[in-house]
């Protein structure tokens, strides 16, 4: 009796387990990375700001680990979404700049990426918003199946914006369909020639509700100029105002429809990269204009999103990564009032340069892990990289990837270890540049210091920069001809990572 008791007990047991009632401890932690579009190292309280308050993302960071010295692998984002999301570094690959809305995919759909490995173990995976690493192989009909794309580079489900909010097309594409698109009015799509009889910003500025600064002149959507043109597609083009809300409510709903499985949910908003368009909700919530604005709108968003999470019960088992996919910029070609209104806001906070920039400014962004219950609050000075998320997230679910770029840090990650990186080669508009230690060397490179349209200081100088960023996080004192042995052993780490001849990389000699 005694035995068949216990046998019965056992079975029970056995039945428990196999059952979709696993135990907390045995299920795989569901990975969300929510990914912001040009958000800068100042632009968060948690981060220093005070004119502008972002509750929900400081609740992350004071609930989790905030790092101060994470980066993404590019000051741009088409090569620093690359970077998230292969592993590999930006330069490594040439088609890896900012793309047009019609470039081909550049990621190999043969290529390791997050999403594959994470399906290889067993998740389910998601990107819901900015995608901008392309579509298709050459010449793309967007009235048709739209492939290879993120389906076809491991994302199981997948409703995205092509490239960004101020490009064309101007619609959303789920899964490899444009949605809501009637096949009365197909769309066509140029980045060469305007469509006849379709309107632009340059010839119709009486059309316009923002204008353009510089760039941003061709097809008006929402009375908003755009890069591009593009014409049919009415039903299916989005609504800038709405598009905060739009994303958010499929970043809850794919948390929902997966809430039984482990996920991996790349939320990738597109705030606060032009055109700033908050919801009329958010109008005034900063004293900043729209880019304040759509900052705090971006912030709610976040907040919401965590609610469904708990709602759902995911808290404790869902690694939160928050981070920026490159610095800030002020002027990125609208006049929106982001210029005349910031008052005394630094969105780069104490770096110097911003968006497109080889100073700090330009990759280091907020970066925040979160997970409760597991992750002990804290600040890391670690040095690690977005690239780092592949190899760390395929640690935490027990693969093991051989990768030559992203490295484990998972450690790091959770809060247990401070040990980042040695070293990490930082890249911005086709330049790059080497951080070793406290030190970061900008080898010599032509063109102007910075760039007169938006106002950023991006690296450029004929001779070699070299800063110890520990005494001198702004930057303000080269120190390449006071620390020549260090130089040299900068010049040496760079040339080896980046595989390139020593002889090449020396001052620009002027004529
Ligand atoms: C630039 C755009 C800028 C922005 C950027 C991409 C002009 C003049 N400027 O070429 O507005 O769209 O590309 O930003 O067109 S990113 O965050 O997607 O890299
Ligand atoms: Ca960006």
């Amino acid at each position: 009796m005694k035995n068949l008791l216990l046998t019965t007990t056992c079975m029970a047991a056995v039945a428990a387990c196999t059952t979709s009632e696993k135990p907390a401890t045995e299920l795989k932690p569901n990975i969300v990375v929510i990914y912001l579009d040009d958000l800068g190292y100042g632009d968060v309280s948690a981060y220093g700001a005070t004119q502008i308050n972002t509750p929900n993302m400081d609740a992350l960071a004071n609930g989790g680990v905030r790092f101060t010295d994470a980066h993404a692998t590019s000051a741009t984002c088409t090569p620093s979404r690359f970077g998230l999301l292969t592993g590999v570094y930006p330069w490594r690959n040439k088609d890896a700049n900012i793309l047009p809305g019609t470039a081909p995919l550049i990621i190999d759909t043969a290529q390791v990426t997050i999403p594959k490995i994470l399906s290889k173990a067993g998740y389910h995976t998601g990107i819901v918003g900015k995608w901008h690493l392309g579509l298709g192989t050459g010449v793309v009909d967007w009235n048709g199946h739209i492939a290879p794309g993120p389906n076809e580079v491991g994302f199981d489900d997948a409703y995205i914006m092509a490239a960004t909010q101020d490009r064309v097309p101007t619609v959303y594409i789920d899964n490899g369909y444009v949605d809501n698109l009637d096949p009365n009015d197909p769309i066509e799509i140029s980045y060469q020639h305007n469509f006849e009889g379709e309107p632009t910003g340059k010839d119709n500025p009486e059309l316009l509700t923002m204008k353009w600064h510089h760039g941003h002149n061709n097809s008006i959507v929402n009375g908003v100029p755009r890069i591009g043109f593009m014409k049919g597609g009415e039903a299916a083009k989005w609504s800038d105002v709405d598009m905060a809300d739009h994303f958010l409510a499929k970043a809850q709903e794919y948390v929902k429809d997966h809430k039984n499985e482990p996920f991996f949910l790349y939320y990738a908003m597109q705030q606060p990269h032009v055109p700033r368009t908050p919801h009329p909700r958010f109008v005034g919530s900063t004293t900043m204009g729209p880019r304040g604005d759509v900052i705090v709108e971006a912030d709610w968003c976040i907040g919401e999103f965590m609610k469904t999470l708990e709602e759902e019960g995911l808290l404790e088992n869902t690694l939160i990564v928050l981070t920026s996919d490159n610095g800030p910029v002020i002027n990125d070609g609208y006049y929106d009032d982001a210029v005349e209104k910031l008052g005394s806001h630094t969105p780069s906070g104490p770096l110097r340069g911003g968006k497109y920039s080889l100073f700090e400014a330009g990759t280091r962004v907020p970066f925040i892990t979160y997970w409760k219950g597991k992750v002990e609050p804290q600040v890391s000075d670690a040095l690690v990289c977005q690239m780092d998320l592949l190899a760390s997230f395929a640690s935490l679910v027990g693969t093991e990837e051989k990768t030559t770029d992203s490295q484990d840090f998972l450690p790091v990650l959770l809060g247990e270890s401070t040990t980042g990186r040695e070293n990490l080669v930082l890249e911005a508009t086709s330049r790059t540049a080497l951080r070793k230690g406290d030190w970061l060397m900008i080898p010599p490179y032509r063109g102007a210091a910075k760039i007169q349209s938006v106002n950023i200081e991006i690296g450029n100088s004929k001779d070699f920069q070299l800063y110890n960023l520990k005494d001198d996080l702004g930057q303000q004192q080269n120190l390449a001809q006071e620390h020549p042995a260090k130089l040299e052993e900068m010049i040496e780490t760079y040339t080896t990572l980046r595989g390139v001849d020593r002889s090449k990389i020396k001052p620009i000699e002027l004529k």
